[in-house]
């Protein structure tokens, strides 16, 4: 291939007529229908595609631009991607909303009502997937050649709903109406081997290349979904790989013999590899079929990695200088020995030269300090499914260990610690040693992050080798969070500006600092917080039925629901609210909304009785006249990228209240700040960086900072303690003790207040005064409506840092060494 010809491409028209005419023609000829009778799916569908035309072409010159200049590429790898809603950002990419309205409006639909069909792909569990979306999206916006790998799981993350305040999950049948937005690449499949044996190479005088015969395979069947850049030509890819049956996996003879059941059920186990996403969020989970999945991700991406290196380039030794993969935490990270097995068994490189081709093309990022979050599976289980990958574990430690002990000689202790394989009575692979081992730069998400994962998880691996460990913060894609989520407040700040070009450049936002000071500014800024919120309102009713104050402050508690993030200690604030308002009816109290939104993992017992206790607290709330007069608590089900590109802009104060120590970065953190949200926070994770960034005067600290909880803990923390010395706190166990929240039953929240009281794993206890007093300060600034805007202008205006733009030329200047190719139009 070389410039696509001319002739050969199909260029779509670039006028409201031309849209018009391709979209009843989509309409007639893909979904087989007329304006007349078509229904709801078919005139999303048919948008959609029509919308997607628009960006093929650019897709065809960018896939032209990258094969002429032959790049060095970044392969981004990741079990999870949440990409949120895709109409929208493609009619806002393309600048065809403008055309979409009036013909929409002509044939008497809305966009609104089409979007319903709209579902977003769940593909992630929560920040890990977002961000992997954010950085696709600015990797294309700043023309970097990229393509995402990852899985098409036919079940997404479980949709939430509440039953009687419990979460049930449901399954997310997501390409139900279809997936316009993807194209199948079946030319590009893939097989994968399990399980089987090896065999040693006679020819091998080193013993250290084998023959791997699997004893099944799997197929791979790629589809890709395009992504465009912003303001930008360049429109990159994710591939996303789903796992059919091959041929060889299952014996057609058993259909001849009348086994059909027994043959169709080896397609079933095949196709099983992709068919569900695991929900669960920072708690380890051993199971065979995750590790499959994973290995699945990884065999089909590196062969397709190779296949795109080699239509530009031949031989092996030039192959780290084309090709940088970035293993997005340790669920890819089996992809280090997998590039070995192919260079060295199959294309019959040598162990050293492979070894530092491998080491020179992987990079690692770690998203947890939590060490149940770190993955290790059992050798057994390696040994079983991928024989050949642990003996190339065995041997990279081999060699790893010889350096260490090199290094620090007759230190054993350090050897067992630092060694790839963890011993015990089950010895068990640590991934996150194997990736630091295999890459060449590792790097945490915000900077109180990668330094303690240099002091404490990967001490000794940053004492061995301190250049290869990077901070890059996270951050979080402007055009999604701000311009698409809120168009309101993207307007005001484009008035403010003089122009859009802060939406790839959000370090500009700076110039609203002194429309800060500007009375009218200030009034604008407010008017258009209130009509987010007046939206929010109706969709919040609609979904709960409970009706909100949009003058109330809006307290917005969104992320997954896990004992480190501390929705527990939210709860304790909110019952204390209920408590005080009980003992005086009749004094004044600032007027709150209090929202939670998120879904708990369905094994995680813990973490749903907490959610059934939210939603048990919001009845009582929500139906004594006394308190919902000044209180509402709300938690619409089932948070997802939609629902926080609705809640975002409503919200006032953002509730980032982790245990100090334990939140990597957090990305909702940043979303927030940057719509204009006042943080009441912890310094945990990037916390730290926004009230750096924002000032202290703008941000509510509160709690033991990292050193203090580690300290408290050394020190054998008791939570009882805590209890018996503060009035409040224990008035507010004891009103979950009491039954006051399940018609007087003590029994069915008796687990909360046993774990509170007898173990508190994240020590809210603890914090609850200064997080409670904190709270007081918040509804005391809230009366100083001037002085709480001009807070919340000046939150926005210091938060450009945090675009994901920022994090990608830091992934490119210190990790990627890569350089962007310009697509002309
Ligand atoms: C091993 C498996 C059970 C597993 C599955 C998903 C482990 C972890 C995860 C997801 C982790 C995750 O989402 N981590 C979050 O990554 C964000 C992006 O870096 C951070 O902002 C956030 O602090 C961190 O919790």
């Amino acid at each position: 291939m070389t410039e696509a010809r001319p002739r050969l491409r199909r260029t779509v028209g670039d006028s409201l007529e031309d849209f018009e005419r391709d979209l009843i023609s989509n309409l007639y000829y893909q979904r087989g229908t007329t304006i007349e009778s078509a229904s709801g799916p078919d005139g999303y569908h048919t948008l959609a595609v029509t919308v997607r035309d628009r960006l093929v072409d650019r897709y065809a010159r960018t896939a032209a631009a990258h094969y002429a200049a032959n790049p060095r590429f970044v392969y981004y790898l990741s079990a999870e991607y949440l990409l949120g809603r895709q109409l929208r950002q493609n009619l806002l990419y393309t600048d065809t909303e403008r055309w979409v309205r009036p013909i929409a409006e002509d044939l008497g639909v809305s966009l609104e009502a089409l979007e319903v069909y709209d579902v977003e792909p769940g593909l992630g569990n929560g920040g890990l997937g977002r961000l992997a979306a954010c950085l696709l999206d600015s990797m294309a916006t700043l023309d970097i050649p990229a393509v995402g790998y990852g899985i098409r799981y036919e079940f997404g993350i479980f949709k939430q709903t509440f039953r009687d305040g419990q979460q049930v999950e449901r399954p997310d049948d997501w390409t139900f109406y279809g997936n316009p937005w993807e194209f199948p690449a079946p030319d590009d499949r893939q097989l994968v081997g399990f399980y089987g044996t090896t065999k040693a190479d006679p020819k091998d005088p080193t013993g250290l290349k084998k023959h791997w015969v699997p004893g099944e395979t799997v197929r791979g069947e790629p589809s890709h979904m395009l992504v465009p850049g912003y303001g930008t030509q360049t429109v990159n890819i994710i591939r996303l790989w789903q796992a059919r049956a091959s041929r060889e996996s299952f014996d057609l003879a058993r259909f001849g013999v009348g086994q059909y059941v027994e043959a169709v059920d080896d397609i079933v186990k095949a196709e099983n590899i992709s068919k569900v996403l695991y929900p669960d969020d920072s708690t380890e989970l051993g199971r065979e079929l995750r590790l499959k999945q994973q290995y699945f991700l990884v065999a089909c991406s590196l062969r397709d990695i190779i296949r795109r290196y080699r239509l530009r380039n031949s031989g092996w030794e030039g192959f780290a200088d084309k090709v940088v993969i970035q293993l997005n935490d340790t669920h890819p990270v089996v992809a280090v020995t997998e590039l070995m097995r192919l260079l060295v068994d199959e294309h019959g490189v040598g162990w050293d030269e492979a070894w530092s081709i491998t080491r020179r093309t992987f990079n690692y990022t770690c998203h947890t300090l939590l060490p149940e979050a770190l993955e290790t599976w059992p050798v057994r289980l390696l040994e079983r499914l991928l024989p050949r990958h642990m003996e190339i574990i065995y041997a990279i430690n081999h060699f790893f260990l010889e350096e260490v002990r090199a290094a620090y000689p007759g230190d054993e202790d350090v050897v067992r610690r630092m060694s790839v394989i963890q011993e015990g009575d089950e010895r068990r692979v640590r991934m996150a040693h194997l990736a630091v081992v295999g890459s060449t730069a590792v790097n945490g998400v915000a900077e109180l992050h990668t330094k303690l994962l240099a002091e404490t998880t990967l001490h000794d691996f940053a004492t061995l080798w301190p250049e290869r460990f990077h901070n890059v913060t996270n951050g979080v894609t402007p055009r999604r969070f701000l311009r698409m989520a809120n168009p309101r407040l993207s307007t005001l700040i484009t008035e403010s500006l003089g122009d859009e070009g802060w939406l790839t450049d959000l370090e500009r936002l700076h110039g609203l600092g002194t429309a800060a000071d500007d009375p009218a500014f200030r009034a604008a800024w407010r008017d258009v917080k209130r009509q987010n919120k007046v939206e929010l309102a109706a969709a919040v009713e609609r979904s709960t039925g409970v009706l909100i104050d949009p003058d109330a402050l809006a307290d917005v508690m969104i992320k997954r629901f896990h004992e480190y993030k501390r929705q527990q200690l939210k709860l304790l604030h909110v019952i204390t609210m209920v408590n005080r308002i009980r003992a005086d009816p009749q004094a004044t109290y600032v007027p709150r909304t209090v929202l939670f939104g998120g879904k708990a993992a369905p094994g995680y017992h813990a973490m749903k009785l907490l959610i059934q206790l939210v939603n048990a607290v919001a009845d009582v709330v929500n139906t004594d006249p006394v308190i919902a007069r000044h209180l509402r608590v709300v938690f619409p089900p089932d948070y997802n990228v939609t629902k926080a590109q609705f809640v975002i802009p409503a919200a006032d104060l953002s509730e980032q209240i982790s245990l100090a120590g334990k939140e990597a970065s957090g990305t909702g953190n940043m979303k927030l700040a940057l719509n204009g949200a006042l943080t009441i926070g912890t310094l945990d994770g990037a916390n730290i960086e926004i009230r750096d960034r924002v000032g202290a005067d703008n941000f509510f600290l509160f709690g033991m900072d990292a050193p203090a909880a580690a300290a408290l803990r050394r020190s054998g923390y008791s939570p009882r303690s805590f209890y018996e010395a503060d009035f409040e706190l224990r008035l507010a166990v004891d009103t979950i003790a009491s039954g006051a929240f399940a018609k007087g039953d003590r029994s069915v929240f008796a687990p909360v207040v046993d774990a509170m009281l007898g173990r508190d794993e994240y020590m809210a206890l603890a914090d609850y005064r200064a997080y409670v007093d904190c709270q007081d300060t918040v509804a005391e600034a809230w009366t100083d409506t001037e002085r709480w805007t001009r807070m919340s202008v000046l939150n926005t205006a210091r938060c450009g840092f945090f675009s994901s733009d920022r994090t990608v030329r830091e992934y490119c200047a210190q990790i990627w060494k890569v350089d962007p190719v310009r697509v002309s139009p």
